[in-house]
């Protein structure tokens, strides 16, 4: 077989099958009785798929799927002057056509529709509300005519049942302006192996735009809280997928403790402007460093309960990860979860993107990236050139406000052209570091905060 046809043939085979590709690669366990080193016919192979030699290819793990070849990566552009009756690219992302949104949002789902921000759309240090994921369960509601009429309530377990318009938050509270990451729980769930359930998200089910609103506490204390009151169930007006109007789509819930957090706001502007209805506008939750599905979109009731919420999402393995290890792939035994409950620590590399092709006798990249952890702060980022072998501290900014992602920057050097990786791992203020493969496998997948990598070439 010519070398080319076979460079090519991994490099499709680490699409389709990456098991495959990999043994092809590596050799088979079975062969030399143990894998990891990348020589010979497997390294020439290698580097030919990647596109240029590996001058770290010593430290490269056996089993290590080429970012170059993982699924984030964008299909290839037509080369220059390809005509335009060329047979399409092999599949790739599919592009969200959306009023509003970023053209380079990639869709996950269209019904519902889920859209996903790709890690080098989210570069700016406030994230556009153009660039902001979307993730619906149910259908998409109708624009308000009348946003200021928009109307939700407050009852279950309160001493004076609330309804309030939108026109009256503005006008009866205190507004506040914070910027705050919005993250799904799902975020990074196509890590897993074997595929967990659900939308496979890189890590672009997130955002930190800056949200106004009002404190959720502040309205809470005016309904007056029940001692009886201790966990809350949210609610949103879009109609489940069925159409089945008795059908909450998600309603989610956290204990008292949570829902009191000064931080968590009800919502009606992102950036100074009106909260789009795509991302729950007129009027919403946020429930900041815990899964994204506890801010409710389209905002219509929050009801105070007297025990756990049972509502769609908060039930068998939804937003739910296992208290011990358990075998993936495995059915997984119910008692043996619990409610995820703040996020783990994440860093992203938001530039250069991954794929880039830089210049022939580059020695030096600036990077630049975001790191966020739930209800923690990110103590450290660091980052590696070299399969891991060594990390470089990088600078992380302080947030602006509770719950704000901290941007990082980081200069790496670079010894010769090449294939390289660049990898981030962010530690959490309790000193948890994020795994070089997603952890905890569960059947829905929840926690999946492997470490970023960006392949990059250079020359
Ligand atoms: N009413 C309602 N609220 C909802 C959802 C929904 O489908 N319906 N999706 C939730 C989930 S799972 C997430 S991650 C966030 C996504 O918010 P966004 O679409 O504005 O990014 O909204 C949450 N709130
Ligand atoms: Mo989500």
């Amino acid at each position: 077989m010519k070398d080319s046809t076979r460079e090519r043939l991994i490099d499709e085979l680490y699409q389709e099958d990456p098991e495959r590709a990999d043994a092809n690669v590596f050799g088979r366990k079975t062969d030399v009785g143990r894998r990891g080193f990348l020589g010979g016919a497997g390294l020439a192979a290698m580097s030919a798929a990647v596109g240029g030699a590996i001058p770290f290819a010593s430290n490269m793990p056996g089993g290590l799927i080429p970012a170059a070849f993982a699924q984030s990566t964008p299909p290839a552009a037509p080369p220059a002057g390809a005509s335009s009756a060329a047979p399409a690219p092999p599949k790739g992302p599919q592009y969200l056509n959306f009023p509003g949104k970023s053209d380079k949002l990639v869709v996950l789902g269209d019904r519902p529709l889920v859209a996903e921000t790709p890690e080098d759309q989210l570069d700016d240090d406030t994230t556009p509300t153009n660039k902001l994921f979307v993730r619906n369960n149910g259908q998409t509601p109708d624009e308000a005519k009348d946003p200021d009429k928009w109307s939700f309530e407050i009852d279950g377990e309160v001493n004076k049942k609330l309804t309030l318009t939108l026109g009256e938050l503005k006008s009866k509270y205190k507004s506040v302006t914070r910027r705050m990451v919005l993250e799904c729980g799902g975020n990074g769930r196509s890590f897993f192996t074997p595929q967990a359930r659900g939308n496979q998200w890189t890590n672009g089910g997130a955002g930190c735009p800056e949200w106004t609103g009002v404190r959720l506490a502040d309205v809470l204390k005016t309904a007056g809280l029940k001692p009886s009151g201790v966990f809350s169930a949210h609610y949103g007006s879009d109609q489940h997928l069925s159409g089945d109007a008795a059908k909450a789509t998600v309603s989610r819930g956290v204990p008292i403790k949570k829902l009191m957090d000064e931080n968590n706001l009800i919502v009606w502007q992102v950036n100074g402007e009106p909260l789009p209805n795509i991302n729950g506008g007129p009027v919403r939750l946020l429930v900041p460093g815990w899964p994204g599905s506890l801010s409710a979109k389209w905002l219509n009731r929050i009801t105070l309960r007297d025990k756990e919420h049972d509502g769609p999402g908060m039930t068998g393995f939804s937003y739910r990860v296992p208290i011990k290890p358990m075998v993936p792939g495995d059915k997984g035994d119910p008692k043996n979860f619990k409610i995820l409950e703040s996020m783990p620590v994440r860093s992203i590399i938001t530039s250069p993107a991954n794929g880039a092709k830089l210049a022939a006798g580059t020695k030096e990249i600036k990077l630049r990236g975001a790191a966020w952890a739930g209800d923690l702060t990110v103590q450290e980022v660091d980052v590696s050139t070299d399969f891991g072998a060594t990390w470089t501290r990088a600078k992380v900014s302080k947030p602006k406000n509770k719950y704000d992602w901290q941007r990082w920057t980081a200069i790496v050097r670079l010894p010769t052209d090449g294939y390289y990786e660049i990898w981030t791992r962010g530690t959490d203020s309790r000193g948890m570091m994020q795994p070089h493969i997603a952890g905890v496998w569960n059947p829905q997948g929840y926690g999946g905060n492997a470490m970023h990598r960006v392949a990059v070439l250079v020359g």
